[in-house]
């Protein structure tokens, strides 16, 4: 195996004999492998759109398997096999899809070959050495680490992008444009030679497209569930029976909201499920009554002290502990071996079981409450506040601590950056990363909270409107306010955000705790000098760097 997409890589170069997160040398190649087979699919379903030919399992089975190897989703090598083969049959149908296509339009279709004709071995053991000679390593020998390096950066965003597609797709969300964007984008990269200048602009390219997934998400999201609203959600337990729901998707929550009605159960959010709490659709659960623990990397300690059930609808799942191993149940694509899985029918009755046979709270935790729900909604809706309060100078100057949380020491900064921003400054968060500082007090300036929750990492899309709006009514660009972006990455998502970002010509952004295993020395030094794009330091020079 040779992996290195996200941020916890071993020795900050690649993982190789076992993955820091719990991925196994086989789940790693099988993975690898999906990739390739999803390219051939792609490869096929590019041409025959062109000419007016498309098929929704086609388009859908690309989004799942780019989303499936996203860090800590799929663990289960068994999973991992079906998907292979299930990915086999559709690139014959895609591959037919072509041919008829063609043939209809009287053109003679494209001779392909690579992912698109490669055979796939009979046996698991087969597979797996197949899926090693696809992997980032051989990439890397066959083209230059740099290439290579700029290949997986595309990639990589292109797996975080799927999974804002799926969850968009699973609320009825689908859009042809962005079916159309991933086989392009996966044609693109099945291609046998590359140069830098060309990957650098399709990674442009691609950072733009992600911006329209995100904004298609975004819209499924506000149009199934309302537009979030400033909420005050309770962070301590309630007595009684209760779920634990992680992950990040919406309409998993609202299912079992609906299942669990009248039990006498209550739900919770965990980790990226918090933002849930302020969507009206959502929060009319009564019994749906707050947040407990903070985030993905926390997991093993949180879910071991609950007293309930637990469902993980996305990423991150870890190893679980035996303590809770039959208390936890994962749905959608999250797997890890011999947990038990809800399918498609999302059927929670085992789940619901689950939590019913546990003790539940026995007691009533200390009233704690913290507000989240400033999504681009209820942030524009006091713009005109906002706008006075900086001509009159009482704010200074804003802030957006975002992106994600994770294990390794060096996380601390952002903690501490987020409590050193001076009290005439604004602080815009989201993702797991705000869970660093999310609990704290920040007070407000003249009304305004001086700390506001966008949501979850996907709602960076809000921060975008909101920087646009802003520049808009100062007239001037998003690189001329008072806006200094400190990111945090840890996964896909964070990579694919990053290059949207990158897009819009976003300068001056500090990215932690460390940078990405992938981007070489090279393309660093690209980004430096064309965007000012640096690592993080320290709090206080990073500070006093930025405010003067
Ligand atoms: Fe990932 Fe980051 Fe959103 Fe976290 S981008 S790690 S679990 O913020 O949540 O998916
Ligand atoms: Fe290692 Fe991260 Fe890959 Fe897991 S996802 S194997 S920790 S690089």
């Amino acid at each position: 195996m040779f992996c290195y997409q996200c941020e916890q890589t071993a020795q900050g170069s690649g993982c190789t004999n076992f993955g820091v997160c719990g991925k196994s040398p086989e789940v790693a190649d099988l993975q690898d492998l999906l990739i390739h087979v999803a390219k051939g699919i792609s490869m096929y379903a590019h041409r025959a759109r062109a000419l007016g030919a498309s098929d929704e399992e086609i388009d859908s089975l690309v989004i799942e398997s780019l989303f499936t190897t996203v860090t800590n989703v799929n663990f289960d090598v068994d999973r991992m096999e079906q998907m292979i083969r299930k990915a086999e049959k559709i690139r014959e149908k895609a591959r037919n899809l072509y041919l008829i296509a063609a043939k209809e339009k009287g053109i003679t279709p494209d001779e392909l070959n690579g992912p698109a004709t490669f055979e796939l071995a009979k046996d698991r053991s087969g597979l797996l050495t197949q899926g090693e000679k696809v992997n980032p390593e051989s990439r890397a020998q066959r083209w230059g680490d740099v290439i290579g390096g700029l290949h997986d950066l595309i990639l990589f965003g292109l797996k975080g992008s799927a999974a804002y597609a799926d969850h968009a797709q699973i609320l009825g969300k689908k859009s042809e444009e962005i079916y159309g964007g991933f086989h392009a984008f996966m044609d693109y990269l099945s291609k046998d030679s590359f140069t830098e200048e060309e990957l650098l602009q399709k990674a442009i390219e691609f950072g733009n497209f992600n911006i329209k997934v995100m904004e298609l998400l975004d819209e499924a999201n506000t149009e199934a569930y309302g537009h979030p609203e400033p909420t005050k959600v309770r962070v301590t337990p309630v007595k009684g029976k209760a779920i634990l729901v992680s992950g990040h998707d919406l309409r998993d929550l609202d299912l079992l909201l609906k299942q669990t009605e009248g039990k006498g159960i209550s739900v919770y959010t965990h980790g990226e499920m918090l933002p849930c709490l302020a969507y009206p659709k959502l929060k009319k659960y009564s019994h749906l009554v707050g947040n407990y623990g903070s985030a993905w990397q926390n997991q093993r300690s949180e879910f071991d002290e609950f007293p309930g059930a637990i469902l993980m609808t996305t990423n991150c799942i870890q190893k679980p502990k035996d303590s809770y191993k039959d208390r936890i149940f994962t749905t959608g694509l999250v797997a890890w071996p011999g947990v038990r899985h809800i399918g498609p029918d999302k059927d929670f009755s085992p789940l619901i079981e689950a939590a019913l046979a546990q003790p539940g709270f026995a007691e009533d935790g200390p009233e704690h409450y913290i507000t989240i729900g400033f999504a681009r909604n209820t942030v524009l809706s006091v713009a005109d506040k906002v706008i006075d309060l900086v001509k009159q100078g009482k704010i200074r100057h804003f802030f957006l601590i975002g992106g994600c949380d994770g294990a390794k020491p060096g996380r601390n900064y952002y903690t501490e950056f987020a409590t050193s921003v001076p009290n005439d400054c604004l602080i815009l968060t989201l993702a797991c990363g705000k869970y660093r500082f999310n609990k704290l007090e920040f007070g407000d300036i003249e009304g305004i909270p001086r700390l506001l929750d966008m949501g979850q990492c996907n709602d960076a899309y809000s921060a975008i409107v909101v920087a646009k709006a802003l520049a808009d009514a100062f007239e001037t660009d998003v690189n001329s306010l008072p806006l200094s972006l400190i990111l945090s990455w840890y996964e896909q998502k964070a990579v694919c955000i990053l290059l949207s970002l990158i897009a819009l010509g976003i300068k001056n952004m500090r990215l932690g705790p460390t940078l990405p295993a992938f981007l070489k020395p090279k393309v660093i030094s690209y980004l430096s000098e064309n965007l000012g794009l640096k690592p993080i330091t320290t709090p206080a020079e990073d500070l006093k760097a930025i405010l003067g």
